[in-house]
């Protein structure tokens, strides 16, 4: 199992070894599935398991990634929409801030809000700058953070965005379509934001084809999240 994940993302970038995610959201996925949905990710040449949601229903994630552990091979990765769904059943937690929001709560309130969990925990902590493109629809991230996303055509303040959070000490840049995109984030905001950090880039929101996803590499995204492909459908083969 990977010691230090943030370590195995950068070592990755620098060799151009694309890696994957799969997104489980606990809101949307019952424990009973677990069996078969880890089988399933078992089966795939994914490197991470992301556990989050903007819904998910106090306390339901210990006992989700408690459950998940002890069925997937996979180091499980928190990517939180609060801070009651930490958990230290996990491996790691992309501490996130949302940049291109303007919500002090999204910024700044609910990380303070999980220093009293995480001051005790084990999780390996990485700080993520975390970035909204408007992925062309009312997304669920979108209506918990109330904040509006950066449009597909600005690719000027989605650049500024991520370097600044890159000179803020952020150590992943995170664009973000949101959950179920029409639009995922475009090939020219993914190549000119990676042309411009020197961390590396995770993209996600409305993957949905092999295709998509080898654009997303190609135009630079070290690692790719998908969430609603894979829950989906059962023929799900990146
Ligand atoms: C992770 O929210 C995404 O960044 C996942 O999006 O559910 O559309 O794959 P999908």
């Amino acid at each position: 199992m990977i010691k230090n994940i943030l370590k195995f993302i950068q070592e990755a970038a620098i060799k151009k070894e694309k890696l994957l995610a799969i997104l489980l959201d606990p809101d949307k996925t019952a424990l009973e599935e677990l069996p078969e949905i880890s089988s399933r990710i078992n089966n795939l040449n994914a490197n991470f398991i992301f556990v989050g949601g903007s819904f998910v229903e106090n306390g339901i994630t210990d006992l989700f990634v408690k459950t998940l552990k002890k069925l997937a091979n996979l180091p499980i990765v928190l990517f939180p929409g609060d801070f009651s769904q930490l958990t230290n059943h996990a491996n790691a937690l992309l501490f996130l801030s949302l940049l291109s929001g303007r919500n002090p709560e999204y910024l700044i309130e609910q990380q303070i809000k999980s220093v009293p969990f995480l001051k005790n925990s084990t999780l390996e902590i990485i700080p993520t700058g975390y970035i909204l493109i408007d992925g062309g629809t009312n997304s669920s991230v979108l209506k918990i953070s109330n904040t509006i996303p950066i449009p597909q055509e600005n690719i000027t303040l989605a650049v500024n965005t991520a370097v600044a959070g890159m000179y803020k000490g952020k150590q992943l840049i995170y664009l973000e379509a949101g959950s179920g995109a029409v639009n995922p984030v475009n090939g020219q905001i993914i190549a000119s934001v990676k042309q411009h950090i020197s961390i590396p880039l995770i993209v996600g929101g409305g993957i949905k084809t092999k295709k998509q996803l080898n654009d997303a590499y190609k135009n630079g995204a070290d690692l790719v999240v998908v969430g609603t492909a894979f829950e989906n459908t059962n023929t799900f083969k990146f």
